[in-house]
């Protein structure tokens, strides 16, 4: 096992230097850069707003903290399919979860950003089990959660993430469970027994177990623009449909994504799985988290 692997098995979550190859920072920068600017203009309507923490968003706040659906052929970014399918990351991703380039599955890629005059806080979570389930129902949920992965690549500095390590294959303590049965963002996300605060330098990836116990502060003063994504692997079936499909991925079904993938056949490849799984998954999926 390599020492990446280990420490994603063993603390749910591991920080990976420098995947982003030099002569595409740039590239991805400015995707990142134009946007942001059309996100908070208000011409791509597809974000995350402030005061909902958890799809489904709406649009009673202008204020935003991401991005979504950042390869989506109306943003005509192409930067963006070719680093969730570049070489360093997806043999990272494959390596973590111990699977082959095949099996991969295309999930969410969305962008996270500060917000532009409101500060904002999730609450302590695990991505795909509620805050008020019970020991046994959490138990369940962590023991299927080994299909897919996480990742946060930095483009600049970036300390908004809060994880408890080792938290992704324990229940919570009754002191955990007190500071997260609550929907609203902690006063203080250190008050969290066992929390850490997770720093990124510029071109640094963080992959996690998404239903790590986190939560996240967002500074409007502080410049964020943080790549966001998931990664499945087939083997999990539908155990990540909710997760995934919650955030409305019916334009990834069209032709005319599946077009501005052109000749990259990895991503065609991983997209494939994911209408695979899409297709087999009978009425709504629902939310993983009432907001
Ligand atoms: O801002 C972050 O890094 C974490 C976001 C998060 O936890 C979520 O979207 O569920
Ligand atoms: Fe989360």
């Amino acid at each position: 096992m390599s020492s990446a692997k280990q420490q994603y098995e063993e603390q749910g979550f591991v920080i990976v230097p420098g995947l982003i190859p030099p002569g595409d920072v740039k590239e991805l920068e400015d995707a990142c850069d134009r946007v942001i600017k059309k996100t908070r203009t208000g011409e791509w309507p597809h974000r995350r707003t402030v005061g909902k923490q958890f799809p489904p968003f709406d649009n009673d706040n202008p204020d935003s903290w991401g991005v979504q659906h950042v390869m989506h052929p109306d943003l005509g970014e192409p930067a963006f399919a070719k680093w969730y399918t570049s070489d360093a990351l997806v043999n990272t991703t494959a390596e973590l979860l111990e699977c082959s380039e095949e099996q991969l599955q295309m999930e969410l890629f969305n962008l996270l950003i500060n917000p532009e005059s409101h500060d904002f806080a999730l609450r302590w979570h695990r991505d795909d089990v509620k805050e008020d389930a019970t020991e046994e129902e959490e138990r369940k949920a962590l023991g299927i959660w080994t299909h897919g992965v996480q990742w946060n690549t930095a483009m600049y500095k970036d300390s908004c993430l809060y994880v408890v390590p080792k938290s992704h294959k324990n229940s919570r303590t009754d002191e955990q469970r007190v500071h997260s049965m609550t929907q609203a963002p902690p006063k203080d996300p250190m008050d969290m027994p066992g929390a850490i605060q997770v720093t990124l330098q510029p071109g640094e990836t963080v992959f996690y177990n998404s239903n790590i116990l986190h939560c996240a502060a967002y500074d409007s003063k502080q410049r964020r623009a943080t790549l966001h994504a998931c990664v499945g692997d087939i083997r999990g079936g539908n155990t990540r449909a909710r997760n995934v499909l919650q955030h409305g991925l019916k334009w990834m079904k069209e032709d005319k994504f599946r077009e501005a993938l052109g000749a990259n056949q990895r991503g065609s490849a991983m997209l494939k799985s994911l209408i695979d799984m899409q297709e087999g998954v009978q009425g709504e999926v629902g939310y993983s988290q009432s907001n």
